[in-house]
């Protein structure tokens, strides 16, 4: 096979980082941004590499050799589950996981050391030391431990954590348990404290975390109460559920860097509330150094008839 075009479809993001990087490691190969680019692309075999992109691209470029994710996430590219002929490849990245791990390590000290509440007293000018549980008395729940939530669970387990995960599957060997399944959900949310989220957004998760998971987890903890971190995907929850378990207690905070609408909408309830902290999907993001020459790896194995490495099953949609 010749060298593979790389049409490049960064979204809602700045193209011009991913432009400069791809040009720099592309070593001759076409590199054109669509839609910017759109009349320069040729009749070349290519591959597609996207980010929440406008899913026309696969109208009118119907057949890459295969698309890669510019993120972990690959729910973006949910108009490719029927088309079981297009590799769709996901990103891996010590970078991006190290970036996750250090979000959810904040979230969970931030939460664990009362500092939310410190800095609604810090506006009231009080000075109010409140007690402070050791980490081996809180309990951790990490809902996804795929690639990003077994790190961070590892690294809370470090800090002295009780942590435990949830996921599909039930596996071998894990550093901290393991439940698996909706069938022990109940047991893994009622000895849950500080929920962190961490699950893809597909058909079966979609909408599963609300009122109902809330409301089981354990508020008599360490913590005296059940905060929830949400670093996976806003579809996962029903916002509104959250908003109202926030407001009544059930939930006595949250940290959350993904939401239903992104950006939040102005109106949402949630950018006020004391008891939350918000920021703009940030928690990992995709370092565009690092992540095109990953795909350049990828884009070589093609040229010699080789798999990309990281291909996702997009029939179960992570
Ligand atoms: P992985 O695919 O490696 O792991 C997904 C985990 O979710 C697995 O443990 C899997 O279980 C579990 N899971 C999937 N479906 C179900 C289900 N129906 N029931 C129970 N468990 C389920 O993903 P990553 O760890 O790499 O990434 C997770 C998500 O994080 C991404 O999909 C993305 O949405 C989000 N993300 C957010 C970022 C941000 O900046 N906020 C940045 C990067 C990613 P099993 O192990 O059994 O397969
Ligand atoms: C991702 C993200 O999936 O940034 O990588 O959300």
């Amino acid at each position: 096979m010749h060298q593979l075009s790389i049409i490049v479809a960064p979204g809602p993001w700045d193209p011009e980082p991913w432009r400069k990087e791809f040009q720099a490691v592309a070593e001759g190969r076409p590199v054109h941004i669509w839609p910017h680019d759109r009349s320069e692309i040729g009749g070349d075999p290519y591959v597609i590499c996207a980010w929440k992109s406008d899913p026309k691209i696969f109208d009118q470029y119907s057949s890459p050799k295969a698309v890669f994710s510019l993120g972990a996430g690959v729910d973006h590219l949910h108009v490719l589950r029927s088309r079981s002929d297009i590799p769709v490849v996901r990103v891996i990245d010590p970078d991006l996981t190290m970036r996750m791990v250090e979000y959810v390590t904040f979230a969970v000290l931030y939460l664990h050391r009362k500092i939310l509440f410190y800095q609604a007293e810090q506006v009231r000018r009080a000075w109010r030391p409140m007690i402070q549980p050791a980490a081996a008395r809180v309990r951790v729940g990490i809902m996804g431990v795929g690639v990003l939530g077994e790190a961070c669970g590892k690294m809370l387990a470090q800090l002295g954590f009780e942590v435990a995960g949830w996921a599909r599957s039930q596996r071998d060997a894990s550093p901290f348990p393991i439940f698996s399944g909706r069938t022990s959900l109940g047991s893994f949310l009622e000895r849950t404290e500080i929920l962190v989220n961490l699950l893809p957004n597909t058909p079966e998760t979609a909408g599963l975390i609300g009122r109902d998971l809330f409301q089981q987890l354990d508020r008599n903890g360490g913590l005296g109460g059940a905060f929830f971190v949400n670093v996976g995907r806003g579809e996962t929850v029903v916002e509104n559920e959250l908003i109202d378990a926030l407001a009544r207690g059930t939930l006595a905070g949250a940290v959350l860097d993904v939401f239903n609408i992104e950006p939040l909408p102005e109106e949402s309830p949630l950018w006020t509330m004391s008891n939350v902290l918000v920021t703009p999907h940030v928690a990992a993001d995709s370092d565009p150094e690092v992540i095109v020459a990953q795909i350049l790896r990828d884009v070589k194995r093609l040229e010699i008839g080789e798999a990309p490495l990281q291909v996702v099953d997009m029939s179960r949609g992570y």
